[in-house]
């Protein structure tokens, strides 16, 4: 039995958050297989057992149930003693990031690329405004990059993992990623790091 379960699939950007900060910080974890697209989620059991708010990722640790992948960053920043703030100020730094994250970054992309590419909608009126809304925060978080190699303290912090949710899913989202070339490079700084894995390798796919 590992010392952390995550409930996972690796098509959840917002569980590869918390699996890329298990990773890096060589914790010792176990990925648990959330069947999302055959409605494991909206199962009542599982919603009474694991997360009455529906959503992946759960991360399971010492008898605790955590939700939301930013909290759950935050709880292994202070327990690992890794990635975390260095002070007051970069504290707040971090959670101004990881709350846009949340709320604009990862969420319209996550959301087009879910139309889009897994449930293969096809182009809407609904795609093309997430689009364009996840175009307008990429747009600041490239501004932001072009002067910091990483979002906070010029280090990689769980601000950085919170961002890097989605940027390596490999789905075409009609995005021309070319455009934001700092979001690129640090990309790039990321995929340096030791033991930085992709999503698909990290977590169970689902079966087709
Ligand atoms: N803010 C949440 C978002 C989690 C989230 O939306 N997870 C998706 C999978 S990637 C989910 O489980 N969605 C279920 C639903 O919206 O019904 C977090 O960061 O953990």
């Amino acid at each position: 039995m590992s010392e952390y379960t995550l409930h996972c699939f690796a098509e959840s950007g917002n569980a590869y958050k918390v699996a890329l900060m298990l990773e890096l910080t060589s914790q010792d974890w176990q990925p648990v297989f959330v069947d999302f697209f055959h409605g494991q989620t909206r199962d009542s059991q599982w919603r009474e057992t694991l997360n009455e708010q529906g959503e992946v990722p759960v991360l399971e640790h010492a008898g605790q149930r955590l939700t939301q992948s930013a909290l759950i960053l935050d709880y292994l920043a202070e327990r690992t003693g890794q990635y975390g703030p260095g002070d007051e100020d970069e504290r707040r730094e971090i959670w101004r990031w990881m709350l846009f994250d949340n709320h604009k970054f990862t969420s319209y992309y996550a959301m087009l690329r879910f139309l889009l590419c897994l449930k293969q909608t096809g182009e809407t009126e609904v795609t093309g405004f997430l689009r364009e809304r996840a175009k307008a925060a990429y747009r600041v978080v490239d501004a932001h990059l072009a002067n910091t190699p990483f979002m906070v303290g010029r280090r990689l912090t769980i601000a950085d993992l919170s961002l890097a949710g989605y940027v390596f899913m490999p789905e075409d989202t009609g995005i021309v990623l070319s455009e934001f070339s700092h979001i690129e490079a640090w990309k790039q700084r990321l995929r340096a790091l030791p033991g930085w894995k992709h999503p698909y390798d990290l977590m169970p796919r689902t079966a087709s």
